[in-house]
């Protein structure tokens, strides 16, 4: 049994109830939700980011601005240091490492399950992420709204409304569908060689990709664009709805 402790989730809000959308937040959320660790969340406004993170021990994740990023994670752990880290990846090696059971990497996976998370990367998130960028206004207001607004080109490189202009439109659904295919292909070839329910794990719990993809197809649903995720979830024979509602045990948002 662990010693006693308790994680304070970090979060960015927004407007919906709850307020949970940030992709990479949701895969530690996951992480956590999984492994029934103590945790709550502490929600933040966009522009409080960097001084609420510093403030707290959390060490910046970029070299350049936005210099810190959510998730980040304090474990305040009975007896020792606290332990304060930001970045999904990282923040779930740490948790795998002390809190091994139930583990995200079944069967000794870890190795393969990134080479899925990258296959993800490139073929759905960054075919989603232009459409998201600038609709994600839709969920934010006030300070935050300011913020992102304000923030977005010099971070990017390019302004929200050059991001999914109408008539770029219909080449950009083209090219998510595109790659919603390859990411489908490329599961079939990986369940061949079993017959779990889950997409990218062997046994019948779900593994870090598993996560992964579900925290990316979260927040196309929230911040994407409107009625986006009723024209891909039943692509591919289905596979997009039948994730999410398997995912949903691990969806709470403490
Ligand atoms: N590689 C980081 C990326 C984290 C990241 O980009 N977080 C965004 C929210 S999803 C953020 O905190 N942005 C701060 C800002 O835009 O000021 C991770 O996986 O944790």
């Amino acid at each position: 049994m662990p010693a006693k402790h308790l994680i304070k989730l970090y979060d960015v809000r927004c407007n919906l109830d709850p307020p949970a959308w940030s992709p990479n937040v949701w895969k530690t959320r996951f992480v956590l939700n999984f492994k029934k660790l103590p945790y709550t969340t502490q929600w933040l406004a966009y522009p409080d980011i960097g001084a609420i993170l510093s403030a707290a021990g959390v060490p910046p994740t970029r070299t350049e601005k936005p210099y810190y990023t959510v998730p980040a994670i304090v474990d305040e752990v009975e007896g020792r240091h606290p332990v304060a880290l930001a970045d999904s990846l990282n923040i779930a090696t740490y948790l795998e490492r002390t809190y091994p059971q139930p583990t995200i990497f079944p069967g000794g996976t870890e190795r393969v399950q990134m080479t899925y998370i990258t296959a993800i990367h490139e073929h759905v998130f960054m075919a989603m992420f232009y459409m998201v960028i600038p609709t994600t206004t839709r969920i934010l207001t006030g300070r935050d709204l300011d913020y992102y607004t304000a923030s977005r080109k010099g971070f990017i490189g390019v302004a929200l409304e050059e991001m999914f202009p109408p008539h770029k439109q219909e080449g950009m659904w083209a090219k998510l569908r595109q790659g919603l295919d390859q990411l489908s292909a490329l599961i079939d070839s990986v369940r061949m060689g079993h017959r779990s329910r889950w997409l990218f794990s062997p046994v019948d719990t779900p593994s870090y990709a598993d996560f992964d993809l579900g925290a990316i197809l979260i927040w196309f649903q929230k911040a994407g664009p409107e009625g986006g995720w009723a024209r891909i979830r039943d692509l591919n024979g289905g596979k997009w709805r039948r994730h999410m509602d398997n995912l949903q045990p691990y969806m709470q948002v403490l």
